[in-house]
């Protein structure tokens, strides 16, 4: 998550008005930063996929406040990211993926109507029809969805529009020959 702008009343150990930021889903997660005043606080990645904040103000002196922004990543293998934008990549890049691997992540987006995918890299063992290797798009919530391309190779994929709130994207590698793997981000309207 990034901080585009930062207002808080300033009080030694902000015990006025303060900014609680911790790294898991409540308050008994791992403090990551408690904020005030009007420095811009770093950049924050989670290690889960959840944030809990905690904004609290006194009884006098408020400010402008605070206005954060923040992007969905998923480098595993499998799973399910919900952020208005994001990026995916294949496990382990941008080092090599390994051998005999199938990956299904899913790009499930609440409150909006269509997710766009830019590919910024992909690097992919190319067969004539990327039978062994390849990273497919789904216009979806699953494999069974209208399939909007299987790829691999180099080549730069063109941008895509989803016509709903979901896409698929399965990623499969067979038993010999690795390469570096692909990396895409979406962001949703
Ligand atoms: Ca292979």
């Amino acid at each position: 998550m990034f901080f585009t702008d930062f207002e808080l009343e300033q009080l030694f150990n902000c015990n006025g008005d303060s900014l609680t930021i911790y790294d898991g889903s409540s308050a008994a997660s791992p403090l990551a930063g408690q904020y005030c005043g009007s420095s811009l606080p770093f950049t924050f990645a989670s290690s889960t996929n959840s944030v809990f904040m905690r904004f609290l103000t006194d009884k006098n002196f408020h400010r402008r406040g605070f206005d954060i922004s923040y992007m969905a990543s998923l480098d595993g293998c499998s799973g399910t990211i919900t952020g208005p934008t994001g990026s995916l990549t294949s496990p382990n890049y941008p080092f090599t993926y390994p051998n005999s691997t199938t990956c299904t992540m899913n790009i499930d987006v609440l409150s909006t109507r269509q997710i766009t995918v830019t590919w910024t890299a992909i690097n992919i063992q190319q067969t004539p029809s990327c039978d062994s290797d390849y990273v497919a798009l789904y216009n979806g919530q699953d494999t069974n969805a209208q399939l909007v391309g299987k790829y691999c190779g180099s080549s730069l994929p063109s941008v895509y529009t989803t016509t709903n709130r979901h896409l698929t994207v399965l990623f499969v590698s067979d038993e010999v020959i690795t390469s570096q793997g692909f990396r895409l981000t979406y962001t949703t309207t």
